[in-house]
């Protein structure tokens, strides 16, 4: 599964609180492949090496939960991610249907 996703990281590795300076939203293009949600800069390639900034986004998502973001209420469409590191992410979805399927797939691996 692929497609835009726009993130905030809201909690580091070990659940603490991600610092002011890197709290901002970014979009990203998200490549679900495996146990690994890919957040690449450009649009999905089937063939291009992934780079090295895509690969210190990627987020393994192996015992991770997804669930919808029901207590933001800033932005439409947002579901968080909890890591198995227990870091956890906000990533905003463009539609409820596309936040749904990807927390559905998410939590399928
Ligand atoms: C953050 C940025 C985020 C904001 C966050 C700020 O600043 O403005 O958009 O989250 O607020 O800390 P920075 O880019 O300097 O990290 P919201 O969009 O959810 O308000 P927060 O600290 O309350 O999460």
């Amino acid at each position: 599964k692929h497609g835009v996703l726009t993130r905030k990281s809201h909690a580091d590795m070990d659940g603490k609180r991600t610092p002011r300076g890197r709290r901002g939203w970014k979009k990203f293009y998200a490549v679900l492949k495996g146990m690994i949600l890919y957040l690449q800069k450009d649009e999905y390639k089937p063939d291009a090496d992934i780079s090295e900034v895509d690969l210190k986004n990627a987020v393994r998502i192996h015992h991770a939960l997804a669930t919808c973001a029901t207590d933001y209420s800033k932005r439409a469409n947002v579901l968080k991610l909890k890591t198995s590191d227990w870091r956890v992410f906000l990533l905003q979805a463009p539609s409820e249907e596309e936040m749904m399927s990807w927390i559905f797939r998410i939590n399928l691996v």
